[in-house]
Order: C-alpha cells, then structure tokens, then sequence
C-alpha cells in the first residue's frame, strides 16, 4: 500500500459533503433519513455504543447492508481512532442506533474500500457512504433536524466550523503522531488496544503484519523524534489558544451549549489525555512509557486538559434526547 495514502489522507469519494449540505438523497429517502434519529423506528440490532437505555438488550450481528436495513447507520472503525470515537460520540450524542464494526490497522482498507473510502471513521446510512468525521457530523446533525451540534446562528455555526477545522486539521494529527512516536515499541500494548473488537481473524492476523503496520505508520506519518517533539509542541500551542478562549469563564466553546467544537476537541485530544471515559480502546495511563505519562499529566493539569476531562464526564453520556 502507498504510505501516503495511508493515514489522515482527506478523500474527496461520493456522499462526500459541503458543510452544511450533505450529500444528496432522494425524497423517499429523506423521508426515512427524518426518522433516522428515532431507534424506535428502526431494526433493533447491532452493537450500539454508549448509554442510551434504548440501546441496551441488542444483540450484536453482523449485517451487510441489503434494501431491507439500509437506513440502520453502520459505523467502520478502527478500536483506538480517535477520530472515529468523534463520530461515535456524536452517534450516542444524536441518539441515532448504529452497527459499529471496528477492524484491525491495515485491514481496515478491506471495509473502507469496499464503501467507497479508505480512513475510518466510514458511515453507512441511509444508502450513502461519509469517509469523514466532519461529514458524518454534518449529515447527522441535519438528518435529526438540525441545531444539535452545529447552531443554527450563522455566527455561532462559523464559528463552530472554524474550531472544528483547527482540530480536525492541527490537533488529531499531532496529538497523534505524538501518541504513536510513544508507543510504537510498545508492542504488547499496542496489539491489545489495536485488536479490540475487531473479527477473530485479523485479532489473530495482526501479530503477522505488526511490523509491517508499524513500519507503515512510522513512514506515514514521518515520525521521528524531531517530529514527535514538534507535535508535542504545537499540541501545546493549541491548548494554550483553548486556554485563553475558556479564560472567561465560559463553559463551552462556543455559545452557550455543546456544539461539534467542543466534542472534536474532546475527541481528538484523547492522545494526549487518555480521558477516563474514552469509548475507544486505549492503554491504561500507568502502563505507558513514564515519559508519556509525565506529559500527559501536564496537559490535563491545563485549563484545556480539564475542560476536555469534564466533557467526558458530564456530556459523553449525554443525548439531545434528554439533554
Ligand atoms: N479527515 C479524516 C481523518 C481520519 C483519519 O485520520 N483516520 C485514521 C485513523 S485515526 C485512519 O483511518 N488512518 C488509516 C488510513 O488512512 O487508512 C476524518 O476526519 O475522518
């Protein structure tokens, strides 16, 4: 595989949509997709994340999509991503019901490609594909009604994005590469975190391709201890422009409520906070490298690290629905 086009590569595949204007459906459709955000009226299978009571008592079943299931949302992981625990977390937030299949690194392309995408997070729904976070964001916002994760003040929505697009584009991947320049040669821990959930045969697969997954991710996302220390610090960075917008006393990022903005940050800072609370699969904090945890604790001790430790605390379980 091309390591370029491995790792946080944008793609630009169908059901791909502009902000605030997802991708096109027909009307039958949109009827349906209305209904998307009310488990009651759909297939009551599937693994479905987070707390909602209505999620509970499912069994979990493996489902292609077929004519009779197709508005039953299918979410394509990775069990450590922590953009895909973005588009989990808005999933549980929408109270929308979903299948979640998480697969192994690298054999991940096995389900990304066969939907049209390559990077997980992949969401099924509705007889479209979304191979972005922002996308899936952005889709089920409007597919619910609207005004949920994105205001409807224009304002406040631009505000939103703009936030949403620093994180996406500035704080996943360096948090990451700093994360991964950590643990890389920590293998044990690695194969634990990177086999959770996923299809007995890639968990039995995946000690066979380690090295070459590894190898991989250092090529892809050109780690090096210059590069992991330049992460470092423009983690840093970022956490000190949250720092100063929370200054006020504000309780969210923007506005008065939970938007996108605050569940991205929360979400993809996870590598540089191990949040308790985290959906994806991760480490214990006191079985990483001393160094990591040293840095770790820093940054949780930052107006940023708290305010993203009390999201995960008051707002992960939290639903629209009861909100
Ligand atoms: N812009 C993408 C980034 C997603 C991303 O970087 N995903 C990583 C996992 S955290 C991935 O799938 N990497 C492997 C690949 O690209 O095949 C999004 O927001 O969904």
């Amino acid at each position: 595989m091309n390591e370029k086009a491995f790792y946080g590569q944008r793609d630009t595949n169908v059901g791909r949509s502009v902000r605030g204007h997802p991708a096109t459906f027909g009307a039958a459709d949109q009827k349906a997709e209305k209904s998307g955000c009310s488990p009651s009226t759909l297939p009551q299978f599937g693994r479905y994340a987070g707390s909602c009571p209505m999620r509970k008592a499912v069994t979990v079943r493996t489902t292609p999509m077929t004519n009779d299931n197709v508005h039953l949302a299918v979410l394509i992981t990775m069990p450590h991503s922590h953009y895909s625990e973005k588009a989990r977390w808005a999933l549980d937030r929408l109270s929308v019901p979903y299948q979640e299949q998480p697969h192994a690194p690298l054999l991940h392309r096995l389900a990304t490609t066969r939907n049209g995408g390559s990077s997980v997070p992949l969401l099924l729904h509705g007889g479209a594909h979304f191979t972005d976070s922002t996308d899936i964001l952005v889709h089920m916002d409007a597919v619910c009604g609207g005004d949920l994760l994105y205001p409807r003040d224009a304002g406040l929505r631009r505000e939103v994005e703009a936030l949403e697009t620093q994180f996406d584009e500035e704080l996943g991947p360096h948090a990451r590469r700093w994360a991964y320049a950590q643990l890389l040669s920590e293998r044990s821990l690695l194969r634990q975190v990177m086999t959770r959930g996923v299809p007995q045969l890639e968990a039995a697969l995946l000690p066979v391709i380690m090295p070459g997954v590894i190898r991989l991710i250092r090529a892809a996302l050109k780690i090096t201890p210059q590069s992991a220390a330049r992460s470092l610090e423009r983690v840093r960075g970022i956490f000190k422009e949250v720092d100063a917008r929370l200054d006020d006393g504000r309780q969210f990022l923007v506005g008065e409520r939970f938007t996108a903005a605050d569940l991205t940050f929360a979400a993809l800072a996870a590598p540089v906070l191990f949040p308790t609370g985290y959906r994806a699969a991760y480490p214990a904090l006191n079985d990483v490298p001393a160094a990591m945890r040293t840095e770790v604790l820093r940054l949780r001790d930052t107006a940023a690290g708290r305010f993203a430790l009390r999201l995960y605390v008051q707002e992960r379980d939290r639903s629209h629905a009861v909100a």
